[in-house]
């Protein structure tokens, strides 16, 4: 199937499937989650593959290699999305691994290795709040205790992963044996304005920047907007918002460093009553983990002092921690020939964004394709990318999976 028309289709297709009537989000074990799986499913079978869905709810296609015991080239990418999402983070990247194998199954072409196309579960952490659950679970990293975690509604996470026909006790058992890998590849969109400013299709990841979630609490004292005088005042949402700020500025300041509040919400939430609490997200990102931690360190010294000048309690946890993770130069080397036979200029560039390749690194050599999207937009239904971006991200994959094989063949002798 090398026809970026067919792969164009299928992404639309999986950006139809979403649990919000006006807009694509498609959340960790929900039933839209159910419906994607079904439809990637029957693309993974009709590419000879045999699927199978593990304990956490990760979709599997396994194409064999020449011989059963062969080890496995893994690839792949996320199947859900952002709120509000536009299409082709994560599923460009499921959709466009079905293809290299459709394109081998039709050839009748077996390589020394077997290859298993991953869809993995969950990568961004809408629901629960900490990311990569489905490539932890698949890496053996997964944290049993985020299984006591509960979503918006109060649903906690074993409960999510039994209703969608998971096995909460088996995810330790079903991680997969790290000795059996090759590594892992991950076509994805570069989520940046990069090649775009260079005029280019196509490039490789050389890191995947460090991130860590936190979630602050501001508690003040909810009260009378009309006759609460402005000095006796303890305003957990205007504490918030120095603290917003705070962030921007020490963002801003500091070379590399990405800092933002996603989320916030200010309680009891009447128009004329003052917020006794306020409850924000903060995401900050940073290639040296070193600056993130001290990064971190400096905004929960920061919240603490607000809170101790406007008279209030504030509380700063971290919920989601993700080291910063090189690529594999052996891999990216690989794909950098087989884009340089494409594109007169092999980019190699840092992901400001994280991926399931930052995880998988953890257990095997892993390494990037990334895509040129319109403006660099993403995590936006505006996510836009050129179908011969596309044909040619084929082409480079389907080269990239030949010269892999040439050069397993000569290391091994098989
Ligand atoms: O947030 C991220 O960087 C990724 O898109 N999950
Ligand atoms: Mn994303
Ligand atoms: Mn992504």
């Amino acid at each position: 199937m090398n026809d970026p028309k067919e792969i164009m289709r299928r992404v639309n297709a999986l950006a139809k499937i979403s649990e919000e009537a006006d807009r694509l989000t498609r959340t960790f074990t929900s039933p839209a989650m159910r419906q994607a799986n079904q439809l990637a499913a029957g693309w993974l079978r009709q590419a000879g593959m045999k699927v199978r869905r593990d304990a956490i709810g990760n979709l599997i296609g396994h194409y064999a290699g020449e011989n059963p015991r062969s080890k496995i080239l893994l690839l792949g990418s996320h199947l859900d999305t952002v709120r509000d999402a536009g299409k082709f983070d994560g599923p460009l990247g499921v959709v466009l691994a079905i293809a290299c194998v459709e394109n081998l199954h039709r050839r009748k072409i077996r390589l020394p290795f077997a290859i298993e196309v991953v869809a993995f579960a969950d990568e961004e952490g809408v629901r629960y709040q900490t990311a990569y659950l489905g490539s932890k679970a698949f890496a053996g990293c997964f944290d049993p205790k985020d299984l006591r975690r509960k979503d918006a509604g109060g649903i906690s996470m074993a409960s999510a992963i039994e209703n969608f026909g998971g096995d909460a006790a088996k995810i330790k058992s079903a991680a997969t044996d790290p000795k059996q890998l090759i590594g892992y590849v991950e076509a994805h969109i570069e989520q940046g304005p990069v090649l775009e400013e260079k005029n280019l299709a196509l490039g490789t990841v050389t890191a995947i920047a460090g991130q860590t979630r936190a979630k602050i609490i501001f508690k003040g004292r909810a009260g009378h907007a009309g006759t609460t005088p402005m000095d006796l005042r303890k305003d957990a949402l205007c504490a918030a918002a120095e603290l917003i700020m705070a962030a921007e500025n020490l963002a801003r300041k500091t070379d590399g460093l990405v800092a933002t509040v996603g989320q916030i919400h200010a309680g009891p939430g009447a128009v004329n009553v003052i917020p006794g609490e306020a409850h924000l997200s903060l995401d900050v990102r940073h290639v040296k983990d070193s600056t993130r931690h001290a990064a971190l360190q400096r905004l929960g010294q920061t919240a603490l002092k607000i809170a101790r000048k406007r008279g209030l309690k504030s509380h700063f946890e971290i919920v989601h921690e993700a080291s910063s993770v090189a690529c594999s130069t052996t891999l990216s080397g690989l794909l950098g020939k087989a884009i340089l036979r494409r594109q007169k200029k092999w980019l190699q560039l840092p992901s400001g964004a994280g991926h399931d390749a930052a995880v998988m690194a953890k257990i095997c050599p892993a390494a990037m394709l990334f895509i040129r999207c319109k403006e660099g937009v993403s995590h936006h239904p505006s996510e836009s990318v050129k179908a011969a971006d596309v044909k040619l991200a084929l082409g480079v994959m389907n080269d990239f999976l030949q010269m892999a094989a040439e050069k397993y063949r000569q290391i091994h002798g098989v």
